[in-house]
């Protein structure tokens, strides 16, 4: 397979002006054709030869200004289609067919539950038409569908309806047209029949926006959070960023089949039908959250993304890292600031971490790619948010936002690339921003460590910080911001002084102070101070690093209790915890009983009896770290010894505080009717915690049964049938059956019916997997059903995949297989659990290591799943 890299790039030596498809639509033979004007732009290397992308099409005619070409006027192999034309400025018609119907790898123009509908990004649309497929070559788009009407009542595509009408023989059309230029991996169409909602909104420069939801008929009453949420998003984008809708007509579609999220085409998004479908009675809190963030995300790519675009695929982190920083903006706003940061560190550690410490890590900008669909990663997305933030951080949010308004002057209908961000972000502030540069092409999560020395004499208290640079190529310091804040061993806030006030370095925020790390190694004193104090690092997280930092015991518990930052008092009761399952683990390993930490039981207890915390902070702070992030702290995993310790500390919280967590349970048992709302959201989060405690102790089951029974909501619902998943018991199995009974024509409910047994602690987990896959309801072609299993049971069932006999490494390879040829995208996405295999023991090692080997001895092994595997094995 080919390798492309960054250092490679070249302008492109043809412009496409406009083009205009029309598609005559069959499901095994589809014809489309494609009138694009073309210009010879000279590029560097002053090549005339025109290459245009192209896969699994047939080419049926290719004309230059109205000639017909014959195959000796141009080549064609598998992937291109290469013309020479003489002329600098010609039309160029190319007419093609494709099956959608076959096409089973959901990428380009395929069908789902009977409808067609197409996914282009990153490199789709050369499954659909020859073009040069490429984010910076930006073109007008005019789209005209033609279908049976019968089937296909309703025609979208990109822009504004512009003409439709009926044809013979049952047939219609409608002709569709995008003002603004756009690279075609943001191109759509949509065909089927489908219900609409609709609704309007009235932009902050007076324009009335048609709003449109489109959804197969039966799920017509679940479309209401979603516009909800659309209409949130455009005004929060008004307020916060004065940024403002563009066409006349917004329009999503919700499908079941889809590989992403969803997918940011201009004026026409396509969802994964999980991010717009909702009711109290089939959508969790989780799911009416994910979808308010997601349909935010594809609305905010509008201008983060599509009328400021990629000038090529290395820049992915540009659109993405920007636009889930501005997602997570709007949720915080929308529900709460500090949970949402909480939350959205802790994917961060237990997804992105792992990921920059194992055989795929890459930097936010990667230098080179075998298949760009592998490189939709934490890494791009999530990491890069952090690094977005990062200038937030520093500038401020006013001075990001004339960061953000330069960057849409400047740039608007543009394809630029990471550093035209960054010039703007530092023009704007007028600060010198280059080693900014550093985090966009160096990998790994930096370390950070922080020792304190205080001299009683002198009264200063000198704090360094030094960062550790480790990688494949020589590493230079990265600019971390660290907020950190003072107080005493009351909990009492301190204010300390710097001696030296130099912007440069560091920074007064409120009740805090910025500390800005350039050098590998830098000091920062603060003068007149009295006693040593407790030191809260590491405040908002206001870094994507590991910080290690002197606290111990003592100074965590005062973090945990009192500190003025919601994230290192979440942070503080997570390293008593971890403390606490540490010093189990070695206790597991020296054959000792095993105990809690006191310091973490009584931490544990103040926040159970704190009455004044927020309820969904207090939810955070009474979860265990996940046995996943204690499994990070080991260099080799003890994974017996993390299963058994983890597994004992919330068995002896469940006895310890069985009367605490009942009387809080009991108190928030509410008997109101399910709304989408943050304390609502809080009382049910904290609920469903104490119900996971509770039923560790086989007495409190029936209280899960109760709770099942009650169909409150599917929040609640849920929770209840997941502790009661783990137990392999006439109730359980009683419970798993109504569930499925209730829902079994509804996908996405019956989805998390699988989830929940793909991922049961059970001791037959292999058997129950087989089960489940063999169940008439599993089918491979659905993305959403195949990670409800196999993506569930490699990612969260971290103990039953990984049984030591290497059943379950197996298992995976084998489906692995089976994906590559129905779907590469997913099949390659199933192998991460796999490829960290030289972190466990060398039992597990040499079993993962042989998974691996047996998929890439496959035949036919896609692009997507031979870079996975072979970089997991390198
Ligand atoms: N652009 C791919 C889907 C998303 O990130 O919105
Ligand atoms: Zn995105």
């Amino acid at each position: 397979p080919v390798t492309h890299y960054l250092k490679d790039y070249q302008p492109s030596n043809y412009q496409i002006d406009s083009i205009e498809l029309t598609f005559d639509l069959d499901p095994l033979a589809t014809r489309v054709t494609n009138v694009m004007q073309m210009t010879f732009s000279p590029n560097a290397s002053d090549d005339r030869r025109l290459v245009l992308n192209g896969q699994k099409i047939t080419l049926l005619e290719c004309w230059i200004n109205g000639n017909l070409l014959s195959a000796e006027d141009y080549d064609l192999d598998d992937e291109f289609l290469t013309l020479s034309p003489s002329l600098d400025a010609f039309e160029l018609k190319i007419v093609t067919q494709c099956a959608p119907q076959n096409n089973t790898s959901l990428e380009g123009l395929y069908r789902t539950s009977g409808n067609y509908c197409t996914q282009c990004e990153a490199l789709g649309f050369q499954t659909i038409t020859y073009y040069l497929d490429r984010p910076d070559v930006l073109s007008f788009f005019t789209t005209k569908i033609i279908a049976d009407k019968s089937q296909n009542a309703v025609l979208l595509s990109n822009g504004n309806l512009v003409e439709a009408s009926d044809l013979p023989d049952g047939k219609h059309y409608a002709v569709w047209h995008d003002p603004f230029k756009k690279p075609c991996y943001l191109f759509a169409l949509v065909a089927g029949n489908l219900s609409l909602i609709q609704d309007t909104y009235q932009t902050m420069d007076g324009r009335l926006v048609d709003l449109r939801i489109y959804v197969e008929p039966q799920n017509i009453d679940k479309c209401d959070h979603a516009m909800a949420s659309l209409k949130k998003s455009m005004q929060w984008d008004e307020e916060r960023y004065g940024l403002v809708y563009d066409l006349d007509i917004y329009m999503i579609v919700a499908v079941d089949d889809f590989n992403m999220g969803a997918m940011e085409n201009k004026g026409l998004n396509v969802f994964n039908s999980k991010f717009v479908l909702a009711k109290p009675e089939t959508a969790t809190d989780v799911d009416y959250e994910g979808i308010e963030s997601v349909i935010a995300h594809e609305y905010f790519h509008n201008w983060t993304g599509n009328r400021v675009t990629c000038r090529d695929w290395f820049q992915l982190t540009l659109k993405e890292g920007l636009t889930v920083f501005r997602d997570q903006e709007f949720t915080g706003d929308m529900l709460s600031i500090p949970v949402k940061r909480i939350e959205d560190v802790k994917r961060l550690r237990s997804n992105q971490f792992p990921e920059d410490a194992g055989p795929m890590a890459h930097p936010i900008q990667p230098q080179s790619y075998i298949e760009m669909n592998n490189f939709y990663t934490m890494t791009v997305y999530e990491k890069g948010a952090e690094v977005v933030r990062l200038y937030q951080t520093l500038l401020g949010r006013d001075g990001f936002r004339k960061g953000m308004d330069l960057y849409f002057q400047r740039h608007d209908g543009q394809a630029v690339t990471v550093e035209d961000f960054r010039n703007a972000m530092a023009d704007a502030n007028h600060v010198d921003l280059s080693q900014m540069q550093a985090w966009y092409v160096q990998e790994g999560t930096p370390v950070v460590t922080a020792k304190t020395h205080y001299d009683a004499k002198l009264q200063t208290l000198t704090l360094s910080l030094e960062q550790t640079l480790k990688g494949k190529v020589p590493q230079q310091p990265l600019m971390i911001p660290v907020l950190i804040g003072f107080m005493g061993y009351d909990g009492q806030p301190l204010t300390l002084m710097p001696s030296v006030q130099d912007k440069n370095s560091l920074e007064e925020r409120g009740d805090s102070w910025l500390l800005k790390l350039t050098e590998p190694k830098q000091d920062f004193i603060f003068e007149q101070v009295a006693t040593y104090p407790v030191i809260s690092y590491l405040r908002d997280f206001s870094a994507p690093i590991i910080l290690k930092t002197p606290n111990a015991l003592p100074e965590l518990e005062v973090l945990a209790q009192y500190d003025s930052n919601a994230f290192v008092r979440w942070e503080s009761m997570q390293a008593l915890a971890l403390a606490s399952m540490e010093q189990g683990v070695s206790a597991y390993q020296q054959q000792q009983p095993l105990t809690l930490l006191p310091s973490f039981a009584a931490a544990f207890a103040s926040v159970l009896a704190d009455s004044s915390l927020d309820l969904s902070l207090k939810a955070l702070a009474l979860t265990l770290p996940e046995m996943t992030y204690v499994a990070d702290q080991y260099t080799e995993i003890p994974l017996e010894a993390i299963q058994a310790v983890h597994q004992f500390t919330q068995q002896a919280l469940a006895e310890k505080f069985s009367q605490a967590l009942l009387q809080t349970y009991e108190s928030l048992q509410v008997n109101e009717p399910y709304r989408y709302e943050k304390q609502a959201i809080a009382q049910r989060k904290l609920k469903n915690v104490c119900l996971k405690y509770l039923a560790k102790l086989p007495q409190n089951l029936a209280i899960a049964v109760n709770q099942f029974e009650q169909k409150s909501n599917m929040t609640d619902v849920l929770s209840a049938l997941e502790v009661l998943s783990h137990h392999q018991t006439a109730d359980s199995a009683k419970c798993l059956q109504a569930f499925y009974q209730d829902w079994s024509k509804d996908s996405l409910v019956l989805d998390k019916w699988f989830s929940i047994q793909a991922a049961a602690q059970v001791p037959d987990i292999l058997a129950q997997i087989n089960q489940l896959l063999q169940h008439p309801d599993f089918k491979y072609t659905n993305p959403n059903r195949v990670r409800s299993v196999l993506g569930v049971f490699g990612r969260l069932n971290w103990v039953g995949f990984h049984q030591a006999s290497g059943t379950g490494y197996q298992l995976l390879a084998e489906q692995v297989i089976k994906l590559n040829g129905i779907n590469p995208q997913i099949a390659s996405r199933l192998v991460a659990p796999l490829s960290h295999w030289k972190r466990y023991d060398s039992g597990r090692r040499l079993l993962m290591r042989q998974a691996l080997e047996s998929i890439l001895a496959t035949e036919n092994l896609s692009k997507d799943v031979y870079e996975i595997v072979s970089r997991s094995l390198a």
